[in-house]
């Protein structure tokens, strides 16, 4: 079995600003998708460590850009959920501006995980984020969570449909946090963006 190096993710800072974001240096991937998407949970599934990013029942749990560091030059995004109702429209507007400079000024994101509900892909926030990737030319993996909530037939069904809606620098897979569905090729992915090569692993 290929060794995992995300493992070694550690907790860096919270920022509710670019400013405050580590140095912009070095290879950052970002998770990105609607409130309670599974965002979060997915950095733990990948991590193998349960409570790294907070996972919360409640939407709009995560709403700084919390950062992890895989090592000195690697980290991980866990940016806030998108599309909670309840959010008061102030920090709304406030989350969109600096999403809006997160993606166009950050050098170091090299590559975007974007997280949907297999039961619920390419809400309206969805496409925004896809329409940005293929804009700013980053590419970009879907991960349709929750798969452990559909059966094989339904769950293969919407991965074919996002497939075909997807831009030219865009992938998509099945995946579940809970069930660890998934985890190997979402691994590849990110070895790959990460540029770990064949010798660390
Ligand atoms: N059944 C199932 N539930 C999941 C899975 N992934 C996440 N969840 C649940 O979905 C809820 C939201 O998960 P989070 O990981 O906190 O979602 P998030 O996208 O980080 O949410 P925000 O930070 O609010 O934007 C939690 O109750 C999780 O336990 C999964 O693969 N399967
Ligand atoms: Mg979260």
């Amino acid at each position: 079995m290929k060794a995992n190096p995300f493992r070694a993710a550690s907790y860096v800072l919270s920022a509710h600003e670019l400013k405050h974001l580590p140095q912009d240096s070095g290879i950052e991937v970002a998770f990105a998708g609607r409130s309670n998407a599974g965002k979060s949970s997915a950095i733990n599934a990948l991590t193998g460590q349960k409570a790294l990013a907070r996972t919360s029942k409640t939407p709009g749990r995560t709403q700084q850009i919390v950062i992890f560091a895989l090592d000195g030059d690697r980290r991980i995004a866990d940016l806030p959920g998108y599309g909670y109702a309840k959010v008061p429209l102030k920090l709304k507007a406030h989350w969109r501006h600096v999403m809006t400079q997160y993606f166009h000024k950050r050098q170091s994101l090299r590559a975007v995980v974007l997280v949907m509900d297999i039961r619920h892909p390419l809400r309206e926030f969805d496409l925004q984020m896809l329409a940005w990737c293929e804009a700013a030319r980053i590419p970009c993996h879907v991960l349709l969570s929750k798969a452990d909530k559909l059966k094989r037939g339904p769950a293969q069904s919407a991965l074919l449909q996002v497939r075909r809606a997807l831009p030219a620098n865009c992938s998509a897979q099945v995946f579940s946090a809970t069930g660890k569905t998934g985890l190997d090729e979402l691994v590849d992915k990110l070895r790959d963006w990460y540029e770990y090569d064949d010798k660390a692993r």
